[in-house]
Order: structure tokens, then C-alpha cells, then sequence
């Protein structure tokens, strides 16, 4: 697949800023900036040299002073000619060199065109693509890590392997298919059950691993829950440092789910102030209990605010979250000697002691969860994990049919099956519609 045509846009974020970079790529990119350029031609610029000259305005007045990069085909991000022109970053510049580029013959670029050019072109398979977005989007130290970990093509070569192991099973059944009649046997049932349960084990590893991977790049959830009064929406905020919550003495204030997020210690939280649990006529502050009940099982931090004023302990639901105990309003009302052993941290959500305490147990945590997968590929992308689950559903009705001593040419197809979905999440095998929904949630310019 080669694009005959060539696509300009600004790559920087939009409105003003120091410096902003018009990005062309595509077999005229040097043409076209060309056409719009004052200095050293760049046509005659070798690949990766940076050059200082003026742009042009679309009636070819200066524009401004700029420095062009020239990267040459295929030495460049899309595998095309490309030329990045740094400007000063006025609102105006970038409008501007953007009408210049496009009358010089360039097309508006789409959504993530400029990395689907570089998948289309073989410079990245889709998941690596994919990790392009989730580089740009990281808000945390542990999610940039997982992110860089797969645009280098960590999680793509595991997967290659798997698919290689596959292959090498679905040849092997092959070979017994063809010579079946002369009863000749190539390979043991046996050998070929133990690369399958390899696959297996290794696909839902992968397929496990999301859990973590998807809370580390979205936020790890943690529920505040606690008796109503106890202080969790006082304590959203002293999180936060910022007023997000409603705060009052009326117990049962907290109805919705008040969510935001933190980073503390490399990881993101979505901290989620819950309805406080306690029997209720009221409607609407019951649906907000369920909402609390819901939230604390999907989390996997849950704080547990006791009330010092009134201190029992909070009910918590079945769930696998680790549980930090917290005492409450320890201004007023210091733990009691009974309590110390429960509680994990004192702390007063008025007057913010023991907040930092309480922010150091949470990163803890978080590092104990990701400890767990140390040295092990996360996935964060709930389209490779459909993709994984898929393949573990078929690899399975692999290991049964083999186990069944079933007919190689019944167990190819869900062998074939297996592969495909692995392939699927490289992009091996992908159709226009999945590659339009990968590639238009990026920003223009990328
Ligand atoms: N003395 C004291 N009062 C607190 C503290 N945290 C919350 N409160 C008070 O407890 C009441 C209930 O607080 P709120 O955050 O709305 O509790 P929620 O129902 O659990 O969300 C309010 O009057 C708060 O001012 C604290 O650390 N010390
Ligand atoms: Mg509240």
C-alpha cells in the first residue's frame, strides 16, 4: 500500500506556544516544503539535517524564521518523505503555514494519519501503533513505562513467538494428516498437547495481566467507603487539595459517585467518593449506596474511613482489594487504644495530618499490585484483551480435541482460529473498520 498523495498538519498542541511544528509527509513532502521555503533548498538536503531559513505566508510574504528537518524515505516515522518545520507558535503562524502547505499541493491530514502511514508502510505493527497513543496519553511514570515497553515492541515480539510455536503445532498436524494412511507417526499426540498448554498458559497469562495493565494506564480505582459523616468526601478533598466534593454535617450529603484523579509515586488513582452505607427510606440515596456497593467491588484500593466520633467499622463487600483501614477526625478524636491494631493510619481530613502518611500506604499498594507482574508484559488495550480471550476460548478446544485424539483436519480449524486472533492484535490480519476506529481516537498530527 503506497499513499500517492501527501499530508501537512500542525503536531503540536493547538493555540500559542514557544515553538510549533508543521508536519508534511509523503512522496512531495520535499516538493512542498520547498514551495514554501527561503534558504538552502531542501531538495538538496541530505536525510536528518535540520536547516535555518523563512517560511512563506500563502501569498509568499515571510512569515516567519524556521528551522526544516528532512528525513528521507524509508529512514523516517511514516516510512515517507517528511519534513518537520519548526515556527515560532502563533495561533496565526500555524494557521497560516498550514493554508501555504495545502495551496503548495498538500492534503489536510487525518486523525492519526501520519502514524497509520507508518503501520501501512511496515514501520510498525498495529499494537506498537497503538502504544503511539498510549505514549502520548500517559499521566504517570508506570503507565509511560508500559506504554514505551510496547511501542518498542515488547508485548508484538511475545506474541510473534506464540504465533511461531502455533504454526510450528499447525505443520506438524499437517504432516500427520498427509501420511495418516501409511500410519507413520511424525509427531506424538503428546508433543503437540504440550506446545498447546504452552500457548494456553502463556495467552491467559497475557489475558490476566489486563486487570493491572488497564488500572496502571487509566487510574488505579480506589473506593472511599465508610458509615455517612465519617469524613470521605472531606477527605476526597484533602486528597485532591481542592474543594470537589460537597461537605456537610447532614448525613447522607453523598449521593453520586464523585470521582477524580491523583498521581502519587509514578501511579495514577481514580479516587471515588462513595454514598455513605447505612439503612435508608431514601430512594435516591439508596440507588447512591448501590452505586458505593458496585464501586468498592471493582476497586482495587478501598479505603475504610472510620468515624472517630463514632467509630465502628465500616462493612466491607467481598472483593480482592487490598483494604487500607483509615481513623478519621483524629483532631478531635484520637484512635483508641482498641483500634490501633485494626487501623493502618490516623488521619484528620480537616486539618490534613496524616494525608501524606495515608498517600504513601496508596502508592504502596499499587506497587505491591504491579510487583506482583514484575518483570512480566502488561496489556492495557481491551482490544487485545478480547483478541486474548478469544484465543484462549479456541486453543482450548484445541487441547480437548487433541486430548480426544480427534482428527487433525477438525482440530486445524480452531488451531487457524488461534492464530488469527493473535494476528488480529499485531494487525496481521485487520479490516478498514478496525484500523478507522484505532486511528481516528488520535490527535491530528500524529
Ligand atoms: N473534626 C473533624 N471533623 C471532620 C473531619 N473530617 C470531616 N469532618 C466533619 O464531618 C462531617 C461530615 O463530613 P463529610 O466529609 O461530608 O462526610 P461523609 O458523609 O463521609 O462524606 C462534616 O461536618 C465535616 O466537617 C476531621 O478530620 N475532623
Ligand atoms: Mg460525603
Amino acid at each position: 500500500m503506497t499513499n500517492t498523495d501527501t499530508i501537512a498538519a500542525i503536531s503540536t498542541p493547538a493555540g500559542t506556544g514557544g515553538i510549533a511544528v508543521a508536519r508534511i509527509s509523503g512522496p512531495a513532502a520535499i516538493a512542498i516544503a520547498d514551495a514554501i521555503w527561503q534558504g538552502l533548498p531542501l531538495s538538496h538536503a541530505k536525510s536528518h539535517t535540520a536547516h535555518y531559513g523563512s517560511v512563506m505566508d500563502s501569498d509568499g510574504g515571510e512569515l516567519d524564521q524556521a528551522v526544516a528537518t528532512v528525513f528521507r524515505a524509508p529512514a523516517s516515522f511514516t516510512g515517507e518523505d517528511t519534513v518537520e518545520i519548526s515556527t515560532h507558535g502563533s495561533a496565526y503562524v500555524q494557521r497560516e503555514i498550514l493554508n501555504s502547505l495545502i495551496k503548495a499541493g498538500a492534503r489536510m491530514a487525518e486523525a492519526g494519519e501520519f502514524t497509520r502511514r507508518a503501520f501501512a508502510n511496515g514501520k510498525l505493527d498495529l499494537a506498537q501503533a497503538e502504544a503511539v497513543a498510549d505514549v502520548i496519553a500517559s499521566q504517570s511514570r508506570e503507565a509511560n513505562r508500559i506504554a514505551i515497553s510496547q511501542m518498542r515492541g515488547q508485548f508484538s515480539s511475545r506474541l510473534q513467538q506464540l504465533r511461531d510455536q502455533l504454526l510450528q503445532l499447525a505443520s506438524l498436524l499437517e504432516l500427520e494428516l498427509d501420511f495418516s494412511e501409511e500410519d507413520v507417526e511424525f509427531a506424538s499426540r503428546e508433543a503437540l498437547l504440550q506446545i498447546a498448554r504452552q500457548v494456553k498458559a502463556e495467552v491467559e497469562r497475557l489475558s490476566e495481566s489486563f486487570r493491572t495493565g488497564s488500572a496502571i494506564k487509566n487510574g488505579i480505582p480506589v473506593a472511599i467507603i465508610g458509615a455517612t459523616n465519617a469524613g470521605k468526601s472531606s477527605l476526597l478533598n484533602a486528597l485532591l487539595g481542592d474543594d470537589r466534593a460537597i461537605v456537610s454535617d447532614i448525613h447522607g450529603t453523598t449521593r453520586d459517585i464523585v470521582e477524580d484523579t491523583i498521581t502519587i509515586g509514578g501511579y495514577t488513582f481514580r479516587l471515588m467518593d462513595t454514598a455513605g452505607l447505612r439503612q435508608t427510606s431514601d430512594t435516591i440515596e439508596n440507588l447512591g449506596i448501590q452505586r458505593s456497593v458496585s464501586a468498592a467491588s471493582n476497586a482495587h484500593i478501598i479505603i475504610a474511613l472510620i468515624d472517630g466520633s463514632n467509630p465502628t467499622l465500616p462493612q466491607t463487600p467481598p472483593t480482592t482489594a487490598s483494604v487500607i483501614w483509615a481513623w478519621n477526625k483524629t483532631d478531635q478524636f484520637p484512635p483508641t487504644a482498641a483500634s490501633t491494631d485494626t487501623i493502618d493510619c490516623a488521619i484528620s481530613a480537616k486539618t490534613g495530618s496524616g494525608i501524606e502518611r495515608l498517600k504513601a500506604l496508596l502508592a504502596d499498594t499499587a506497587a505491591r499490585e504491579a510487583a506482583s507482574h514484575a518483570g512480566e508484559i502488561l496489556i492495557t488495550n481491551a482490544r487485545h484483551h478480547q483478541a486474548l480471550l478469544q484465543s484462549s476460548q479456541s486453543i482450548t478446544r484445541v487441547i480437548q480435541a487433541l486430548e480426544a485424539n480427534i482428527s487433525g483436519d477438525l482440530i486445524s480449524i480452531d488451531l487457524r482460529l488461534t492464530i488469527d486472533h493473535l494476528s488480529s492484535i499485531l494487525g496481521q490480519i485487520t479490516t478498514p473498520e478496525i484500523l478507522q476506529s484505532i486511528f481516528t481516537r488520535f490527535c491530528i498530527g500524529k
